[in-house]
């Protein structure tokens, strides 16, 4: 029996016992490592800890972003400088920028209090690579006394061949590069200037610096054998029918990982999309997009777009928790060994898990129709959280045999001040309409029967989501065998 790894959630309450052992039935481990464009086993291992490169750890394991470095050499038609880099976060997001030595003190604290937080990432406000002094010196100062932190730097690619040899140095082993076009007439609608040695390039002349040095950018990266995740903005009308294009060149490349984002704009936000009605993907678009894209190389599903400061898990976000003047009032109580502890129970809490499904596999006839189901979760793969606390959902594909991730969506959690609010309700359930069943560890009763109404089979359960999602399956596929699954 193994206990919850009873990790620090923003809510730690109710930790209870979950037994891995336990699940009925399932095929491969949720990332679809079966599938043809799965990870090799080397990278594997290199991106365990990783919440953003490897789906698996996102259960469990947390990020932190030092806003450190606040110019960019670029403009993106999806960004205002007054807010953070838009590549690697939401629009109309500000962070408060840190010294070198306040980020790292921000870095070792948290280190002590989320002992899951595994990488540092440097994701703006502007360009790291625009910033390079600040940048590098955080990353020093971090790898001295934090050693077992990975370290992340994620850039539009402009300068990274000239800090190549930095990056090697300070071994940052995860780099991602936002691309969004290998057509500098496409990119000519969405990078108005760039900015390169000293001297501004409008239009297409420089988009077409920025995509020849991101092209060198690419191969620098795998050269060195450095892991390389892509970012593109998926702007629909712009490069949305080229995103196939552009996921062809980065594998060809040696990128192994692409996240493929959708274009946030609001008027609002004061950028040049937003401003003159540029919409986004609606989440069909995208998924349609990341669909056609997948049969080449991993994709990611799983971005939150976070903030350039954010902290915790992907689906959480407890920047709040260490705003500047609160940080700094904190002793960094970093221990290497009580890090290891933690990270050692999870991997074995994960390693069950595997070994669990996998047993069951063995066993188990083929699958059979695949449903989706939503998930109220706060992190360690479990079904740990009540209906109305949940900001957002993980969305799960069920078959009978396997359990796999395929998405999260954002909500606004319905219990706002104490009581259910009746709008938020219907927009949560517009949200997750395509799923069958919702999988929460509470649901009260108001919102069960509005879930029934819109043909949504409430299911409460506390324990691995894995298993508590081949559970209601078992069980929705019984009662309605009569009209069978669809
Ligand atoms: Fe940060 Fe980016 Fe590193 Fe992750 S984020 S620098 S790779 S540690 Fe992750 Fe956030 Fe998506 Fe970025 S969820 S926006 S992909
Ligand atoms: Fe904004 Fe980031 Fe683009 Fe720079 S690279 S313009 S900070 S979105």
């Amino acid at each position: 029996m193994l206990q919850s790894t009873g990790l620090t959630n923003s809510d730690s309450s109710a930790a209870k016992t979950v037994t891995p052992s336990t699940i009925k039935a399932s095929g491969p481990c949720g990332c679809d490592s079966s599938a043809p464009q799965a990870i090799p086993e080397n990278i594997q291992e290199r991106i365990a800890k990783h919440p953003c490169y490897s789906e698996d750890a996102h259960h469990h394991y947390a990020r932190l972003h030092v806003a450190v470095a606040p110019a960019c050499n670029i403009q993106c038609n999806y960004c205002n400088r007054k807010y953070d880099c838009a590549n690697e976060s939401r629009p109309g997001v500000v962070s408060e920028v840190l010294t070198p030595e306040e980020a790292a003190h921000k870095a070792l604290v948290i280190a002590g209090k989320i002992p899951q937080m595994t990488v540092l990432g440097i994701a703006g406000p502007g360009d790291p690579l625009a910033n390079p002094k600040h940048t590098f010196r955080t990353f020093e100062l971090v790898a001295e006394q934090a050693p077992d932190i990975k370290l992340c730097l994620s850039s539009n690619g402009l300068m990274l061949t000239e800090y190549i040899d930095k990056i090697k140095e300070l071994k940052i082993d995860h780099v991602t590069l936002t691309i969004n076009m290998v057509d500098p007439e496409i990119g000519e609608k969405i990078y108005p200037w760039v900015r390169y040695n000293r001297k501004r390039y409008k239009g297409i002349e420089g988009v077409k610096i920025l995509h020849e040095k991101q092209m060198e950018a690419l191969d620098a990266l795998r050269e060195a054998d450095i892991l390389c995740k892509v970012n593109s903005v998926m702007i629909p009308g712009i490069n949305d029918q080229h995103l196939a294009e552009v996921n062809e060149v980065i594998r060809s490349k040696g990128a192994f990982l692409h996240n493929i984002m959708p274009l946030i704009s609001a008027p609002e936000h004061g950028t040049h999309f937003g401003l003159i009605g540029q919409r986004g993907p609606n989440p069909k678009e995208l998924k349609a997009v990341q669909d056609s894209c997948s049969g080449n190389m991993k994709m990611m599903r799983h971005c939150r777009q976070c903030r350039a400061d954010a902290v915790g898990l992907l689906g959480e976000d407890r920047s709040q928790e260490f705003t500047k003047d609160k940080f700094l009032e904190m002793t960094p109580e970093y221990d290497l060994a009580a890090r290891q502890e933690v990270h050692e129970n999870i991997e074995r809490f994960t390693a069950e898990v595997k070994a669990a499904k996998a047993a069951k596999a063995a066993k188990a006839a083929k699958g059979g129709p695949k449903i989706l189901v939503a998930v109220a979760t706060k992190g360690n793969r479990l079904v740990n959280q009540h209906f109305g606390h949940a900001k957002e959902f993980q969305i799960f594909e069920v078959d009978g045999v396997d359990v796999k991730f395929v998405a999260h969506r954002k909500v606004d959690h319905y219990c706002q001040t104490g009581y259910g609010e009746k709008a938020t309700l219907e927009h949560i359930i517009k949200a997750i309409a395509d799923c069958k069943g919702v999988l929460a560890s509470k649901i009260g009763l108001c919102p069960q029967e509005e879930l029934r109404k819109a043909g949504l089979e409430p299911f409460e359960a506390y324990d691995v989501i894995d298993k508590v999602a081949l559970d209601f399956y078992e069980q929705f596929t019984k009662s309605s065998e009569s009209v069978g699954v669809s």
